[in-house]
């Protein structure tokens, strides 16, 4: 659709009808789906952006492709790389951004049905989304087994590792495989969770979506599911996926940090999501 394309379910296609449209109470089942771009600004960087993003930076691993980083047939043959980057991105190294409170406050309004995230570094849950609103698309660090026979392995021998940058092996003396954190790579299935909750988009009345290159499937298509007449938000440094395509979406291209400050004003949040992020 071309801008000028008058929308469906909103006034119009900008934040203030957003903002007004969530304070008439018309969207009380929020969808949230979100990518590296939301941790950013907390110093994690994310993959596809130039420059500044990992895969512009793996040169130090001396991988045949960044990728290889997160695949699990090369980590198979070599996991050093990736437990060098796992140390950097290890939780409890950085601190939850605003965007990250954002997501917060909309579930302490009793408005967010569900975040899916593909993130890994649970800052989500620091920020104080409880557990069972998060769908991790990609796993977490939050629990690591042995790629062969899936026993798990104890945290306290897993932070050691992290910590030390030495390849975890199972601790069954007949596997001895490698351990690697329930994160999920490149040639593995998605959690069961993610299947088990994919459809809800076509349930919400918003859906908004911050921080991410979509191009990993099969998340990349959770937006197609929303309805024709759910607006579609998308905070983002550049547009991506089909968004910007319906009549109801609408495009802040901006860093989410002050596209979330923006959408918050406008609905008269902005000190309540101020003060919520500070005492994270
Ligand atoms: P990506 O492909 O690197 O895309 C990031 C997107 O965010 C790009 O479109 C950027 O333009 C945009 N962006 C970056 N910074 C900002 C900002 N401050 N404000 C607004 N937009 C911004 O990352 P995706 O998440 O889309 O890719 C999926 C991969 C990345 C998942 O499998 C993740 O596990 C993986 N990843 C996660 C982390 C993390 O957990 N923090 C870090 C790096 C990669």
């Amino acid at each position: 659709v071309d801008e000028d394309t008058p929308p469906e379910t909103l006034e119009s296609r900008t934040v203030e009808a957003v903002a007004k449209f969530i304070k008439d109470g018309r969207a009380q089942r929020i969808v949230v789906m979100t990518g590296a771009g939301i941790s950013t600004s907390a110093g994690i960087p994310d993959f596809r952006s130039p420059d500044t993003g990992l895969y512009a930076n793996l040169a130090r691993l001396n991988l045949p492709y960044a990728e290889a980083v997160f695949d699990i047939s090369y980590f198979r043959n070599n996991p050093l790389p990736f437990y060098t980057l796992a140390q950097e991105l290890y939780p409890g190294n950085y601190r939850p951004t605003i965007t990250h409170s954002f997501i917060h406050l909309l579930h302490k309004k009793g408005l967010l049905l569900k975040l899916f995230t593909q993130n890994i570094d649970c800052l989500e849950r620091e920020a104080g989304v409880p557990d069972e609103m998060i769908v991790e698309a990609h796993g977490s660090f939050a629990r690591q087994s042995c790629i062969e026979c899936k026993s798990p392995y104890p945290d306290d021998l897993m932070q050691k590792a992290i910590r030390e940058k030495t390849v975890p092996k199972c601790l069954r003396e007949t596997c001895g495989g490698l351990v690697k954190p329930e994160i999920v790579f490149f040639g593995e299935q998605l959690p069961a969770e993610f299947f088990a909750n994919r459809m809800l988009p076509a349930e919400a009345d918003l859906c908004i979506v911050m921080g991410t290159s979509l191009t990993v499937q099969p998340f990349a298509s959770l937006p197609l599911f929303c309805r024709e007449a759910t607006p579609r938000v998308l905070i983002n440094m550049d547009p991506v996926g089909d968004l910007g395509s319906r009549a109801d979406d609408v495009l802040m291209l901006e860093d989410c940090d002050s596209g979330v400050r923006r959408l918050a004003e406008a609905c008269g949040w902005l000190e309540e999501l101020e003060s919520l992020w500070a005492e994270t």
